[in-house]
């Protein structure tokens, strides 16, 4: 159908100023780390459920695919159409309000198009903390978090978004309301079917609004910055820490060395804390309840009491919320940094935690012998098992040039290596960004045939004509 058509079947539904053609739809059409150019005929941006609604109902009698689209900040192509020119684009991003706050029950009902950070803005006016922390919270929309199931920096504690969702709202792709936006922590009523869509990236419906757990606000915090031998001295840490701490242990984010030297490169705010360039570093930070007194002495007692024991190499306790803003800058912007450096490979891995520093290691050994010379930049949530692989070509190798093409050339045997080591390791190749467009053949090869055949059906029960975002996750199932 043309753009003109389109235009004149949603037009009506969601006002003229919520369709958008030509130039004005191509923010929508590549997806923000440029991987995918796509095509779209119109935007759509409802401004209700009851509009999502109308439109998937339009859809539905037509045949016109559509491709749900939040923040754009997926890592994998989720919300990028393809570029056949079929497939509109439905944003979420006028659907902002936060229906209703119940600060006795601890929850938020928010809507899909509300940004992460305005979320947790509700929340800290109700005197509460939403425990979801990302570095792109200024623009990624709490749909699109749900859709990705997202993680972040404070899954140890806290789970990935799935574990902060009491209720949901979703629309099916023949327009039906799915309304499960109920505030209880018990609700045993037969499955759980607000779970299929928390994760599913937009493939069974479009997620249009949420009941969100919110936790208390803490009255004080701690953050500090930890300079250590590497990974398995991070893990055995770790561990100690727990013991010590308990749950107030909310992030623990590993930085080797590599991490942290392009941060600083790239971004001359950053400076190293100590004075040498430690092998590792891990950023620790516990918010603190009133009632618990001492907790900044004890830390400070306990991580002296390691580095006497030459069991981290030294740490630094932030004295000030700017000190501590300083170490989140650091790890928020090693992504950011990798990308000024120029082309990289990303693997997104989770591993059981005992295996994490094999991993590690013997990912050194493939990249030796793989590319040799290119950079590991492997950091990330290494409290919940999961590590950003990443990897960068040689020092001095320039955007654009030859020797650029030929680090990305070596792309499908290495990621094809590190996948099948993190399979032997029992792990995961998409720990927390999801498939999108990019993993799917991945998803083929390593899940298991059982699980991709209910998928399948699942998929085949919601969208029998295959309408909802296609081409992303369950590609020709
Ligand atoms: C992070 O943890 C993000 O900073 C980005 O998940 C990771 O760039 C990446 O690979
Ligand atoms: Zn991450």
């Amino acid at each position: 159908m043309n753009p003109m058509a389109l235009h004149a079947l949603f037009a009506p539904i969601v006002g003229p100023t919520g369709v958008l053609l030509g130039k004005d739809a191509a923010p929508y059409e590549v997806d923000h780390r440029r991987l995918y150019q796509g095509h779209t005929p119109l935007v759509v941006r409802p401004r209700t459920t009851a509009q999502v609604a109308a439109v998937l109902r339009v859809c539905a009698a037509h045949g016109i695919a559509m491709v749900p689209h939040g923040g754009n900040t997926s890592y994998c192509g989720g919300a990028t159409p393809d570029a056949s020119g079929t497939q509109i684009v439905i944003s979420l991003e006028r659907l902002t309000a936060v229906r209703s706050v119940d600060p006795i029950g601890g929850t938020l009902t928010v809507e899909a198009g509300c940004t992460l950070r305005s979320v947790r803005a509700a929340a800290a006016a109700a005197g509460r903390h939403f425990p979801l922390s990302l570095g792109s919270e200024g623009s990624c929309q709490i749909g699109g978090n749900l859709s990705t199931n997202a993680g972040g920096t404070q899954v140890l504690r806290h789970g990935m978004i799935r574990e902060l969702v009491l209720g949901l709202e979703v629309v099916l792709p023949d327009g039906q309301i799915l309304d499960q936006l109920r505030r209880l922590r018990k609700d045993n009523t037969g499955y759980d079917v607000k779970q299929l869509f928390i994760g599913a990236e937009g493939t069974l419906g479009i997620i249009t609004a949420a009941v969100l757990r919110m936790g208390p606000a803490p009255a004080d915090s701690l953050t500090a910055l930890v300079a250590i031998d590497g990974l398995e001295a991070t893990l055995a840490l770790l561990g100690r820490i727990q013991s010590a701490f308990g749950d107030l242990i909310e992030t623990f984010e590993y930085m080797p060395a590599s991490a942290v030297a392009l941060a600083c490169q790239h971004f001359s705010q950053i400076k190293n804390p100590f004075e040498d360039l430690h092998p590792a570093f891990v950023l620790v930070h516990l918010p603190l309840p009133s009632a618990l007194t001492g907790l900044h002495e004890a830390f400070t007692r306990f991580m002296g009491a390691e580095i006497e024991a030459c069991r981290v190499r030294d740490a630094v306790v932030a004295q000030s919320m700017a000190q501590a803003d300083t170490f989140w800058f650091l790890r928020e912007n090693i992504p950011a940094a990798q990308t000024r450096e120029g082309a990289s490979l990303k693997h997104d891995v989770s591993l059981p935690l005992d295996r994490l520093a094999e991993f590690e290691r013997r990912g050194q050994m493939l990249l030796a012998t793989l590319a040799p010379g290119c950079r590991s930049i492997g950091y990330g949530h290494a409290g919940d098992g999961n590590l950003h692989y990443n990897v960068s070509p040689p020092v001095g190798v320039l955007p654009g040039s030859e020797e650029e093409q030929a680090f990305l050339s070596r792309k499908e045997p290495l990621m094809r290596a590190i996948h099948d080591l993190v399979a032997e390791l029992g792990g995961s190749f998409s720990a927390e960004h999801g498939i999108g467009q990019l993993k799917v053949s991945e998803l083929v090869r390593y899940e298991d045939p059982v699980a991709l055949a209910v998928m399948g059906r699942i998929k085949q029960a919601l969208d029998p004509q295959g309408l909802m975002n296609p081409g992303k996750v369950v590609v020709g199932r």
